[in-house]
């Protein structure tokens, strides 16, 4: 029995990959977390480059503070780690995927006006593959986003198709281009909604996302999770301290000693480039790229 998606919800994702729960959150959730955002961006004030909290934007001035992404927010900021356990982020996910979830990673990507930097091509498993895909990335929607603002777009279906190489002259650069592997850009879909929806991709979803180039910013806040029975094969980009640090990422239900093992097609993230692990810095490495540069 599902807690919160419809039938034809739980149908359309497990054809499509994807959801989008529009205006699923309370307004005042939105307004909380606008509050931890003006905080980190005071933080930001007293920063000339990037550490572990706060990814920094090119062209950051202490008095045009730009923030990239805010790193691990559900770390940093009680409000965002209480959210994540709140039924409004885990009942869709349970729905989806089972009881049983861990975290993977959560991000809090900003997308600044004007300049926001795009997100290229890729899939999540390409950076984590795990023993089997019961993996989402849920993203809270903290801006209205529409077309001019730089939306998440995904290829629905390709979560059902091959994990594609992520890798440029055999370096893992965490991005491809569609049109290389015979995906047609005209089968891409814009994900959009109220500030206050959520939007859920599968972790093999094709998806991306191009600069913003509107007078809006577009924030998402990602929690990134998977079955308790998914675990990280070797060379996944997880972070892996032993079974005990593991297991102070469930989020609910049980833990489990035996993986759960689906034959589905697996690259390794491996070499890695030698660059601070980020996505935005990760992708540098790809040749042509399918989004234009912040300028
Ligand atoms: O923020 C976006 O539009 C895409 C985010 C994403 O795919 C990522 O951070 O891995």
């Amino acid at each position: 029995m599902a807690e919160v998606l419809s039938e034809s919800q739980i149908k359309s994702f497990q054809e499509t990959g994807y959801l989008v729960l529009d205006s699923h959150l309370p307004s005042e959730v939105i307004s909380s977390i606008h509050e931890e955002i003006s905080r980190f961006e005071d933080e930001a004030k007293r920063l000339n480059e990037s550490n572990d909290r706060l990814e920094l934007e090119e062209g950051h001035t202490a008095e045009q503070p730009r923030i990239r992404r805010i790193r691990l927010p559900h770390k940093i900021s009680d409000m965002m780690r209480n959210l994540m356990f709140t039924d409004h982020i885990l009942a869709p996910a349970r729905d989806l995927i089972g009881p049983n979830l861990r975290l993977h990673t959560s991000k809090l990507n900003m997308k600044s006006a004007e300049n926001g930097a795009a997100i290229e091509w890729h899939q999540d498993y390409a950076f984590y593959p795990h023993t089997n895909d019961d993996i989402l990335a849920i993203g809270v929607i903290i801006d209205d986003m529409k077309s001019e603002n730089g939306p998440l777009m995904v290829y629905p279906g390709s979560h059902k198709g091959p994990v594609y190489d992520h890798h440029v002259d055999g370096v893992f650069a965490g991005a491809f281009s569609p049109t290389d592997v015979g995906l047609n850009p005209a089968d891409a879909v814009e994900l959009t909604g109220p500030a206050g929806s959520i939007s859920i991709h599968h972790g093999r979803m094709v998806h991306g996302s191009a600069q913003n180039t509107s007078k809006r910013s577009r924030r998402i806040l990602f929690y990134e999770m998977m079955a308790a029975d998914a675990f990280p094969i070797m060379g996944s980009l997880t972070n892996w301290a032993g079974i005990e640090d593991y297991d102070t990422r469930m989020l609910c239900g049980e833990t489990t000693l035996t993986p759960r093992l689906k034959d589905i097609p697996i690259r390794i993230p491996q070499p890695q480039p030698d660059t601070p692990i980020s996505i935005y810095e990760i992708q540098k490495g790809l040749k042509k790229r399918n989004f234009a540069m912040p300028s």
